[in-house]
């Protein structure tokens, strides 16, 4: 089993990596995520997994209830339409699995981890001889990170009907590039008769590795939501406009910055500006226009509404005092979710190691849309020895990722037999 994960594991690493910053750009429906959803089709054909998919390109890969092989049609050429796929039988099924896409620049462990441990359990379970009562399935969800289309979760929401193709098709990229150009479409289907979920992923925050504890198991996630400032001012010379004849947007957005970091650190909450497009850009104009998301996350739903209330308050109070003007569009928010609590305490009691933690998380995942919908689910976090995520420097041992796949192994057996 090890080198299996290991062989999967040094399949993908170089795939849509930067040779400068050694981080990923996989964003959903370019080349090197294209490869990655050929690599997972490949994966699953190897192991005589039937692959269904649906209009969207999320994928899932069933291992049949017997533990056989399934048969070739299904195994080659997955059906694309829900009747088609009748035939699979996935009533009760366990699902596990995560994302391939990566935020710009991000770790190779976000998304791919969960994805590369749900193959090799698989593979630790049938070389354990075990034969699931129920259909175990291998989920890959596509722009989880909604870094592409603005949407976090978009491929998870679509298949679990948290939103109508209607809202979605019309997303555009940061080309212009509609969600309705690169996939066919999206909706229910694909998760007919999935009873549970169980998402594998590195934790995102250093709680494991101050525990010092290799597995851990989430209790919730925090209300989070992604807003777009539209700063608008009046284009002018850098040199010849005096300051005080200025309406300037950049002012007005650089004190909402301030203001978002002061207020998150006032509340204990957490608030980022983490990407700003500037309208011209010049080095020796007054810009005329400033874009920037702010990325809000908090303890409870009421936090996150007064602190992105505040912040809105604060920037248009200080648009009034620059002359320019801000409009806030909520782009995309998840509420709390609290996962299963006896889902949670039943895969997380009575291991080698004892009891593993059950930990929150201020990270979104599509365990979190999927929660939301009503499918029991549950999520495992392998230790991230510096807890830094969304970054090059995102790392996990190999010894704690295979104690991950060890781990997923013994829940998907405690939960499909
Ligand atoms: O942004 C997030 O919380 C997650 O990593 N998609
Ligand atoms: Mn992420
Ligand atoms: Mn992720």
């Amino acid at each position: 089993m090890p080198d299996d994960f290991e062989r999967m594991w040094s399949d993908l690493a170089p795939v849509g990596r930067s040779a400068t910053s050694g981080g990923y750009f996989r964003q959903p429906f370019t080349a090197p995520e294209r490869e990655l959803a050929d690599w997972f089709r490949e994966q699953a054909r190897a192991r005589g997994l039937a692959l269904d998919s649906d209009a969207t390109g999320n994928l899932v890969a069933w291992w049949d209830p017997d533990g056989g092989i399934v048969p070739d049609v299904l195994a080659v050429d997955p059906p694309d339409s829900v009747s088609q796929r009748q035939g699979l039988s996935r009533t009760g099924g366990v699902l596990t699995g995560s994302h391939l896409d990566s935020v710009l620049d991000g770790g190779a462990y976000d998304g791919p981890l969960g994805v590369v441990s749900a193959l090799a359990a698989v593979d630790e379970l049938r070389e354990r001889g075990v034969v699931p009562a129920r259909p175990i399935g291998v989920s890959v969800f596509v722009e989880e990170e909604g870094s592409r289309f603005g949407l976090a979760c978009l491929g998870s929401r679509l298949a679990s009907g948290a939103i109508e193709w209607e809202k979605a098709r019309g997303l555009r990229d940061r080309d212009g590039v509609a969600f309705e150009e690169v996939v066919e479409g999206g909706g229910p289907g694909l998760l007919d008769g999935v009873e549970m979920f169980v998402e594998l992923h590195v934790e995102q925050g250093r709680d494991l590795v101050d525990r010092g504890a290799a597995v851990g198991v989430a209790s919730e996630i925090w209300p989070h939501g992604r807003y777009r400032f539209d700063f608008r001012g009046e284009a002018n010379h850098a040199g010849t406009t005096r300051m005080e004849d200025r309406v300037d947007p950049m002012l007005t957005y650089a004190m909402t910055a301030l203001a978002a970091n002061k207020q998150a650190r006032l509340a204990g909450e957490r608030a980022t500006f983490g990407r700003v497009e500037v309208t011209p850009n010049g080095t020796n104009a007054v810009p005329s226009q400033v874009l920037a998301w702010l990325d809000a996350r908090c303890s409870s739903e009421a936090a996150l509404g007064e602190l992105v209330e505040t912040v809105t308050r604060q920037a248009t109070e200080r648009a009034e005092r620059d002359g320019t003007a801000v409009e806030v569009t909520a782009e995309s928010v998840s509420d709390a979710v609290t996962f299963d609590p006896a889902l949670a305490a039943r895969i997380a009691a009575d291991h080698e190691s004892g009891d593993w933690p059950v930990i929150p998380t201020a990270a979104g995942h599509d365990a979190g849309i999927l929660a939301a919908q009503g499918i029991p689910t549950a999520m495992l976090f392998v230790r991230n020895p510096t807890g830094v995520s969304h970054s090059p420097a995102e790392t996990a041992s190999i010894p704690d990722c295979l104690a991950g796949v060890h781990a997923l192994a013994e829940t998907l057996e405690r939960l499909a037999t």
